[in-house]
């Protein structure tokens, strides 16, 4: 057994007896009330899930296992002559819940490196669909072809002891995330870059090599695609690739079924697709007003169009953040110490002063402030990374860290199939007459 799958295993089984101890104990007390508004407006805020790799503060915004953004940039190991965390290292704390050393955070490089090959058929399968087609389906179907080499289907079908559940997904996680820059960074080439696709570089770590897969060997680049890759990786169990993944494992399906699950969410405009969805606003704000460099009054007035016709402003307001994201400011802090003169990136920092007043008069907007997305487009504009519709898939390849260090926990937890319990509004009209009991069979 490899030296993480060892400790991640010491970690689940410790956290495994502590449960049982405390369902044992605490297993009837209630964790909170359920209103009928939350039953049909998404759950807001209705606990339901367990998600030990991070958790969400509506004030502070996200932490992995207990560590904000800035301390993570501050203590994880970087890149020789980098200041930005390699997300090797945040995988490895999500995993196991501890800071690895710069040594761990090697092996985990070379770990991934070794586990890259992708198979030829997973790139005809990419090459059998229209050039066209948008990077995040080519991307799901690309998962999906890759679902061939899935040690845990293999190994289900030839009759696995569900203790060695953990075992199998744990590889294919590994697995899986180690060959998902080869297959991004191809669609990538084969898209916009007339199929000239670059092999890997098995010197560089999972991002600078990602980077160099696409096309871009500029340092500063590489730097963005390691914070890039570390901030996007998770935000608590509840969002929608997040549980998506979570859902669709609890059937036993493969990391990859279940990943592609949580990608076929992320490509939603609500959701991941909001990035490409800002950069094409802005694009377009741009061009009706016929500048280059919108004011804020401009972009106000703009902003309250693109609400009279009934659209969202994309990259503003969350489901559970109440601030401005810490995503967004790292990204923003990052644009300040590398391209303070962009002009896109300051149209960026002026949306960001005009957008949340316009928004706040607007009693329904519950966050007013920026999220991830209303930053991540300009600075990938500014190193050449124009396609926008790519955008997305990028956010793909960061959430796997997460999604996936979820579902091990998941398995080695043996949590079991998620089935909540439904309503029809009849029902609720009976229940609400006290002629029927809500609660059913
Ligand atoms: N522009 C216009 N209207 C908005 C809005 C925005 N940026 N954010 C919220 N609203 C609207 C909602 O559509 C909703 O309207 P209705 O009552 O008419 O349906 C109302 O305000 C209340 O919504 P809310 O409770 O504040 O927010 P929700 O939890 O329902 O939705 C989110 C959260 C992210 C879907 C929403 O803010 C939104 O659509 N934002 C724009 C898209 C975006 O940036 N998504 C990316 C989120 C981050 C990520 O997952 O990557």
């Amino acid at each position: 057994m490899g030296i993480i799958k060892d400790r991640f295993k010491e970690k689940a089984d410790i956290t495994a007896a502590e449960i049982k101890d405390l369902l044992k104990e605490h297993g009837n007390k209630k964790i909170g009330e359920v209103t009928l508004s939350q039953v049909y407006q998404g759950m807001r805020g209705m606990t339901g899930l367990v998600t030990e790799t991070s958790l969400l503060d509506a004030q502070e915004g996200i932490r992995f296992r207990g560590y904000s953004i800035p301390e993570l940039q501050k203590q994880l190991p970087k890149a020789p002559g980098g200041a930005e965390p390699l997300p090797e290292g945040l995988f490895y704390l999500m995993l196991i819940g501890e800071l690895p050393d710069e040594e761990t955070v090697q092996y985990i490089t070379s770990n991934w490196q070794r586990r890259s090959h992708v198979p030829n058929h997973v790139f005809s399968t990419i090459e059998a669909l229209p050039v066209g087609t948008h990077p995040m389906t080519q991307f799901v179907v690309a998962v999906m072809a890759l679902q061939t080499e899935s040690q845990f289907s293999k190994r289900y079908a030839a009759g696995m002891n569900k203790k060695d559940y953990w075992d199998a997904l744990f590889d294919d996680t590994m697995d899986l995330i180690a060959r998902l820059p080869r297959v991004a960074a191809y669609i990538y080439r084969r898209k916009y870059k007339n199929g000239d696709h670059i092999q890997p570089n098995g010197l560089l770590d999972w991002a600078g090599n990602f980077a160099h897969m696409m096309g871009f060997e500029n340092e500063e680049f590489k730097e963005l695609m390691r914070l890039y890759m570390t901030i996007h990786a998770d935000h608590e169990g509840g969002n929608v690739s997040a549980h998506t993944t979570h859902l669709v494992g609890s059937a036993l399906s493969d990391p990859y079924l279940s990943f592609a699950a949580g990608m076929n969410g992320l490509a939603g405009p609500l959701h991941g697709l909001a990035n490409q969805e800002v950069i094409k606003w802005i694009y377009e704000m741009r061009e009706t007003l016929n500048t280059e460099s919108p004011s804020k009054e401009q972009i106000a007035e703009y902003v309250k169009k693109t609400l009279a016709e009934g659209k969202v402003v994309p990259g503003y307001g969350h489901a559970v953040l109440r601030k401005t994201d810490p995503r967004f400011t790292a990204q923003m802090d990052f644009g300040k110490r590398h391209l303070p003169n962009d002009p896109l990136v300051n149209t960026v920092w002026n949306i960001y002063e005009a957008v949340p007043p316009v928004l706040q008069t607007i009693g329904k907007i519950k966050n007013p402030w920026p999220n991830v997305d209303a930053h991540s487009g300009a600075l990938l504009v500014h190193y050449g990374m124009v396609e926008y519709e790519f955008y997305t898939v990028l956010f793909g390849v960061s959430r796997a860290l997460g999604v996936l260090a979820s579902l091990c926990w998941d398995r080695a937890l043996g949590l079991p199939l998620e089935r909540p319990k439904s309503i029809t509004t009849n029902q609720v009209k009976l229940w609400l007459d006290g002629k029927d009991e809500i609660w059913g069979d």
